[in-house]
């Protein structure tokens, strides 16, 4: 990959990152295309036309991502563009506006009709988009599973991502240090379904388990990929529990969304609010004061080092199984800092 290189401070994989007062604990997909002279459009199934002199032999390659207008994955696809532009390979990028299975599965059926060389895919559901990634790959394209996993292992070249379980520890320290260790703490998550956001709700409560038993999780809610949803949420946890000290917001989405819940409710800044990701709207909200600390991830990361996975698939040389990419915990004392800018998402690929 060519992505920066891990910086010794901030790699988490086991070490937690000691940035700041706080102790820090630690893309559209919209469709575009690019390498060559690709163009694609819309939303749903997005097709290139680059010519794609790469070492492929003029394969393209297609990323499905998990939502469309998610900066996550615009970063993702960012990545993952800039890296095939840079190999001389046909890039194009597709995925629906929506957290969708049967969106989901139907592009993935679009895509394997165009036979792209390789594919790079978050799915949304770790069981329903195994068949259609199957059969997909077995049409000869190279598949890296990105993000989020499938319960078949076996299925993709190559698996990259964050190592979400110890991002959800990770967020727990950072609670545990915000809040003095003690009190009630509510999780927000979009779903029970997504593994990435499964992951760290399992590594928050893994961490509280062991290390911080004066924080007690009071409620573990579903709340729907949508800030909406999350505000609501918040509302209603307030109600439910008036010694609340914490929130943990489990992606974007949730996060985006207890920020507007606790300033409807009047108790910004009383409750601590650690959310994973870190979208424009959050890293806004932190600076404001609505959100503590973001752990964030490195989709741009991710997006690249997918793109060179593929290529060496499909140019015979060797592919490495296993990837997992940055975390770093961001606060508003280390927000600024340069090392920090990777992992701050997009809106678009020119900024
Ligand atoms: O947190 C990311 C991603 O890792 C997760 O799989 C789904 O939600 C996000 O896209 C953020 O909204």
């Amino acid at each position: 990959m060519t992505g920066n290189p891990s910086k010794e401070e901030l790699t988490v994989h086991g070490k937690a990152l000691a940035v700041g007062a706080v102790a820090l604990l630690a893309l559209a997909a919209g469709c575009s295309s690019s390498g060559g002279s690709g163009s694609g459009s819309g939303s749903g199934t997005g097709t290139g036309s680059g010519s794609g002199s790469g070492g492929s032999g003029g394969k393209s390659i297609t990323f499905v991502a998990g939502k469309t207008g998610d900066p996550f994955y615009i970063t993702m696809k960012c990545g993952a563009q800039a890296e095939a532009a840079k190999l001389g390979e046909k890039f194009t990028a597709t995925g629906s506006a929506d957290w969708s299975v049967p969106e989901q599965v139907g592009s993935v059926s679009a895509v394997t009709a165009t036979r792209p060389g390789g594919v790079l895919i978050s799915p949304v559901d770790p069981n329903s988009l195994q068949g259609p990634i199957r059969t997909l790959q077995s049409g000869g394209t190279k598949v890296a599973i990105v993000d989020t996993t499938l319960t078949d292992s076996s299925i993709g070249v190559t698996r990259i991502s964050s190592d979400n379980l110890q991002g959800g520890r990770q967020a727990a320290d950072s609670m545990a240090q915000l809040t003095g260790g003690s009190g009630e703490v509510v999780l927000l998550t979009p779903d029970l379904t997504t593994t990435t956001t499964n992951a760290r709700i399992q590594g928050f409560k893994q961490q509280l388990a062991s290390k911080y038993p004066g924080l007690r999780i009071d409620d573990t809610r579903q709340v729907g990929d949508t800030a909406q949803g999350a505000a609501a949420a918040v509302g209603d946890e307030l109600a439910a529990h008036l010694h609340l000290v914490g929130i943990f917001a489990a992606n974007s989405q949730t996060g985006e969304g207890v920020g507007t819940g606790l300033k409807n409710a009047g108790r910004q800044g009383a409750v601590k609010v650690v959310s994973f990701d870190a979208g424009p709207q959050q890293v806004s909200e932190l600076k404001s004061g609505a959100v503590d600390a973001l752990i964030s991830q490195d989709p741009y990361g991710i997006g690249q080092q997918a793109v060179d996975q593929l290529v060496n698939a499909l140019t015979g040389k060797p592919v490495t199984g296993s990837i997992q990419t940055d975390l770093a915990g961001i606060t508003r004392d280390n927000v600024g800092d340069p090392s920090m800018s990777r992992f701050l998402y997009r809106t678009d690929c020119d900024s």
